[in-house]
């Protein structure tokens, strides 16, 4: 059986953090999809084409790596696409509450797609998307968070 696996999140936008939880999803699963949602309770920086773009050529070497994003419900996505399995990232125990309650939430839409959790990689661990976006308004480097393309596309966003 080939298993298909989904990463969602908000991406705004990808990090190191991100690729990392990404990258080893795509060592365990023959397929992974990286969904990009609109989670209205976020304000985001890029918009869901620009985020999808930037994942786009961040993983262009992985060829069993596909970008696409949905408004929907997660398990509704993961279930129209015949997904076995949803990866989350940990980084660290203040992530664990918010996780197992979506989970228990997403279990009980559909038991039968799994959640698995990856660890970052420590020196991952303090990084997101918020911390990156509040560095590089203030002019800091952002160059160890995010790949080449991401930094640029923040200068360009905060008109630098
Ligand atoms: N190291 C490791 N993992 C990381 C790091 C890091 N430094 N940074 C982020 N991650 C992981 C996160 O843990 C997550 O697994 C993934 O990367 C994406 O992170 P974000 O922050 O971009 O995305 P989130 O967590 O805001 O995404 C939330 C969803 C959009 C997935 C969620 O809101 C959702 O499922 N929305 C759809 C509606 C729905 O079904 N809701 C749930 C019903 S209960």
């Amino acid at each position: 059986m080939s298993t298909l696996a989904i990463c969602p999140g908000s991406f705004d936008p990808v990090t190191y953090g991100h690729m990392d939880i990404i990258e080893r999803a795509a060592k365990i699963f023959d397929h992974v999809i990286v969904a990009v949602f609109n989670n209205r309770s976020k304000d985001p920086l890029f918009t869901v084409e620009e985020r999808i773009a930037l994942l786009e050529e961040v993983t262009r070497d992985f060829d069993n790596i596909t970008i696409d994003s949905s408004s929907g419900l997660l398990m509704e996505y993961a279930e129209e696409k015949g997904a076995n399995v949803i990866v989350r990232g940990l980084r660290a125990v203040s992530d664990f509450e918010y996780e197992m309650q979506i989970t228990s939430m997403n279990r009980k839409l559909n038991e039968d797609i799994e959640t698995f959790f990856v660890m970052t990689n420590n020196q991952y661990s303090f990084l997101s998307s918020s911390i990156v976006k509040e560095v590089a308004k203030y002019r800091g480097t952002v160059a160890d968070l995010v790949p080449k393309t991401v930094e640029e596309a923040l200068m360009k966003k905060y008109q630098r």
